[in-house]
């Protein structure tokens, strides 16, 4: 007999969870989590943010066939910080989301830079995930958690990133900024803002992978982060932007869709984490490759179709009613 009491899932392990972890790494890495994802050449690509035992990130590649296994590693780091050239990133870089710009005939990517005043959102672009070119910093400290759209806007493009300021007193939301080069940005507004009390999703949120174009709209995955007792708690919603103009939110889900569960994601460096920073899409399948407790990568899959009927059915507005 179906039991009432539980809750129908959209995401589902992956059964050989995790897919990736320090152990596979061809040189020595503390951990290995937050990557974003990316289809190339009939693989699939993942970003990986790799931490050392200085306490700081680079990012390298790992590419797989079918996307679950067989997973091959770049003997050494594929993207390094270059604090040399770019003294923001003197900490190291981290969290990176992929876009693929047609119009450009490049993946751009979104980064976190660790700089002296903190973390910043920087950006730069590839073709093959071998020869990196760097745009720099795009948005001032502290600022985390973005990912540019595939497309223009009336001709600008436009960035989800997530800014704290005044957390203590407001919270830290989701902002859209729009840029007509990609090197400027302005127009900064808040799209998506963290809930207040006793929401799952209170005072602090993130964009996750980057939107994912759908006929309905632009699909959003976001974190938002619980503080209890015994730490954070990150857990996933989902909300849909206006197809044509990104700055309505047409809904947003009052649940969250997933949360930390397994022992991968109960226990590590960060423990009752999940954060994606990647997704692909394969016919109707949703992979979802995400960071589990900042020590491993994991994977999950969805349905498209129920993931978009899931938010097609959630409260209408941005959650702050
Ligand atoms: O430790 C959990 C996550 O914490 C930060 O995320 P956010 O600023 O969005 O809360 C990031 O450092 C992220 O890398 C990390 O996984």
């Amino acid at each position: 007999m179906a039991n009432h009491y539980q809750f129908s899932e959209l995401f589902h392990r992956y059964d050989r969870n995790p897919i990736l972890t320090a152990n596979q790494w061809p040189y020595p890495v503390n951990s290995v989590f937050n990557a974003g994802a990316a289809k190339l050449d009939g693989e699939t690509l993942l970003l990986v943010r790799a931490e050392d035992r200085k306490g700081f990130s680079h990012l390298t590649v790992a590419r797989s066939r079918d996307g679950f296994g067989g997973w091959v590693i770049d003997r050494e780091p594929t993207f390094p910080a270059s604090p040399q050239t770019h003294p923001e990133e003197m900490y190291g870089i981290e969290d990176p989301r992929l876009t693929w710009l047609e119009e450009r005939n490049c993946w751009a990517i979104t980064y976190t830079a660790f700089s002296d005043a903190g973390p910043l959102v920087s950006l730069a672009w590839t073709e093959d995930f071998r020869t990196f070119h760097r745009l720099g910093p795009v948005m001032p400290p502290e600022d985390k958690d973005a990912a540019l759209f595939p497309v223009r806007f009336q001709d600008r493009w436009a960035m989800l990133h997530r800014p704290v300021a005044t957390l203590a007193t407001t919270g830290a939301h989701i902002w859209i900024s729009f840029s007509p080069d990609l090197k400027h940005w302005g127009d900064h507004r808040v799209l998506l803002p963290a809930r207040r009390g006793g929401w799952w999703d209170a005072r602090k949120i993130g964009l996750s992978p980057p939107p994912l174009e759908t006929p309905e709209g632009w699909l959003i995955l976001y974190h938002g982060v619980r503080t209890t007792a015994a730490g954070c708690l990150y857990r996933l919603g989902l909300a849909l932007l206006d197809r044509n103009d990104p700055t309505r939110v047409l809904r947003r889900s009052s649940q969250w869709v997933f949360g930390p569960r397994e022992t991968y994601e109960l226990e590590g460096d960060v423990p009752g984490v999940v954060f994606p920073c990647g997704w692909v899409v394969e016919d109707d399948e949703v992979r979802l490759y995400y960071g589990a407790a900042d020590s491993s990568i994991a994977l999950a899959t969805a349905s498209l179709k129920d993931l978009l009927r899931f938010v097609l059915e959630s409260p209408p507005g941005d959650g702050s009613q």
